[in-house]
């Protein structure tokens, strides 16, 4: 979103992981919730990881969604490094059909939390409506743009199914 700072940063450990992570940013930008995309990998650039979450919740992000495929470290390592919460995205990968990168991201240690959730599109989508859901918790008119969005949806299921 142009013109607002950032409350949710959308991460993600590749380029490629974009096709899935894009769904995410599509999201938000529907329900108006400034976000912002970034390029970050726990393996090949660690170093930019441990700036991007030290800095996070200073910089104002109050929701961090992060997408990785394979060994899929990168949620969990930011949930390591900010206080902020973690939505893990599991990328579908080619080798083992995200079913790696989920049982990366979704077996935490107890007492670093990341909210996993489906592995691909639907997990995209998802992390998003609940990013957005969190953060109605204190703002209102959000909560009204879901409210709408979810009756939009429920409207869009035909009864026929030819
Ligand atoms: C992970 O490795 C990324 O999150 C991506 O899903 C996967 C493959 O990355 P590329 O080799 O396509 O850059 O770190």
């Amino acid at each position: 979103m142009s013109g607002q700072a950032p409350i949710v940063g959308i991460i993600m450990g590749s380029r490629s992981d974009w096709e899935t992570m894009r769904h995410a940013a599509e999201t938000l930008e529907r329900l108006e919730v400034p976000h912002e995309t970034r390029v970050v990998s726990a393996h090949r650039t660690p170093r930019r990881l441990y700036e991007y979450a030290e800095a996070a919740r200073g910089r104002g992000l109050k929701v961090i969604i992060a997408g990785a495929g394979g060994a899929a470290h990168l949620p969990g390592m930011a949930a390591s490094m900010t206080p902020l919460p973690v939505l893990g995205v599991p990328v579908e990968s080619h080798a083992l059909k995200g079913m790696d990168s989920l049982l990366s991201i979704v077996q935490m240690p107890g007492g670093v939390p990341v909210g996993t959730l489906a592995i691909g599109k639907a997990g995209a989508i998802n992390a998003a409506l609940l990013a957005a859901s969190i953060l109605a918790l204190s703002d209102r008119a959000l909560g009204s743009r879901l409210d709408v969005w979810r009756a939009a949806q429920t409207e869009g299921v035909p009864h026929d199914p030819a």
